[in-house]
């Protein structure tokens, strides 16, 4: 595996390349052309001059995190196929670039949804947290007003004003669309960008939903054990994977993350690993890294990747907010570089007793 950090570019970001290249273990970032909107197609320019400058600094580009599916693809809507001409023109131009990792998510509407962007903790770092009793009191326009004020002046992925704007248009437009309608959207994208991943080695990585659950009437399909296996197996093809996001599938106590991990074996394409606590089994809050700060038990979680052999990029992934920091919720650097050290330091520690015991 690779470690990696999350960078969404110099003009968004308030981590700089310099500080990820100190961070020990990390030898390349997930990034994207934060700037563009979906359905928009990536020109080799730019995706270049992104190349070049996290190269510049001595690292390099692990993957595209991400690149949005367009809405009129995920509700099987006329102008879909356009976009999906898009989509394949962004893939091969990253693959002539050679840049063959994305991540992308099918959620309607939302990406990740949270309730609270810097609840305290009792040491007194603040994290996101989700409860399910205010998602049922707000509609979504006013939660998305109450927690705009937490940005600390950034934009956050899936939480954009633009989108924002026009969340009743983009709710009716899910209307009599369910689970089944959904899958059948996500299996019609996948056909038709698989040709263009085989030309160019592409490997998609699905998200899965976060919460794992349906949030306000919305469908959401990437929640569990049995969902991703039917969506692995629906489209076939090696380059039809997953980001195992063990924040996200996690969000619902029944499924059992490392049984997932290895059900899902040869399909991972990347990881993201972090941990919950939960203090009900619809309230929950981000935590550190380490297992005794949450509800996961991280090693298990390692292991299980370790022991598919899991080839690709990890990314710490959140993060609470510590010693003063002001960045973007979920994405400053103090946690993630901890994370990334622990999480490193368990990856030596699965190997080294897996070449003891194997003599
Ligand atoms: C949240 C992230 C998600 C993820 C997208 C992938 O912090 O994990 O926004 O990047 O769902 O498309």
């Amino acid at each position: 595996m690779e470690m990696t950090l999350r960078w969404y570019g110099a003009a968004h970001d308030t981590v700089t390349l310099q500080q990820i290249r100190q961070i020990p273990g990390v030898t390349g970032v997930i990034t994207t052309l934060y700037d563009t909107a979906p359905g928009e197609v990536w020109s080799r320019e730019r995706i270049r001059a992104m190349k070049e400058e996290v190269e510049s600094a001595g690292l390099h580009v692990s993957g595209i995190e991400s690149v949005n599916v367009h809405e009129s693809i995920k509700t099987g809507a006329q102008e879909r196929e356009t976009y999906i001409q898009h989509y394949c023109k962004t893939l091969e131009h990253l693959g002539r670039e050679d840049i063959h990792l994305v991540c992308y998510n099918f959620m309607p509407v939302f990406d990740w949804t949270r309730t609270e962007l810097a609840r305290m903790r009792p040491d007194g770092s603040t994290v996101l947290a989700y409860t399910q009793e205010a998602v049922d009191r707000l509609d979504p326009d006013r939660m998305f007003a109450s927690i705009a004020d937490d940005m600390n002046g950034t934009v956050m992925p899936g939480w954009e004003p633009e989108r924002m704007e026009r969340v009743r248009e983009l709710f009716a437009m899910y209307r009599g669309i369910d689970d089944e309608a959904l899958f059948v959207n996500l299996k019609y994208f996948l056909e038709r960008i698989m040709p263009v991943c085989d030309a160019y080695d592409i490997n998609m990585a699905i998200h899965p939903d976060d919460p794992a659950w349906s949030v306000f009437g919305l469908p959401r399909i990437i929640i569990n054990k049995e969902n991703i296996l039917r969506m692995i197996r629906m489209v076939d093809n090696p380059h039809n994977g997953v980001t195992f996001c063990s924040g996200s599938y996690g969000t619902n106590l029944k499924n059992d993350l490392p049984d997932m991990i290895r059900a899902l074996k040869g399909r991972i394409h990347f990881a993201h690993v972090r941990n919950l606590k939960f203090n009900s089994p619809t309230d929950f809050e981000e935590a550190a890294h380490v297992s005794n700060d949450g509800n996961f038990d991280m090693y298990e979680i390692m292991k299980a990747l370790y022991e598919i052999g899991f080839h690709g990029p990890i990314r710490p992934d959140h993060g609470r907010m510590i010693w003063g920091e002001k960045a973007m919720p979920g994405y400053g650097l103090y946690d993630r570089a901890l994370g990334a050290v622990y999480l490193n330091g368990l990856w030596e520690a699965i190997e080294k007793n897996d070449k003891r015991s194997a003599g």
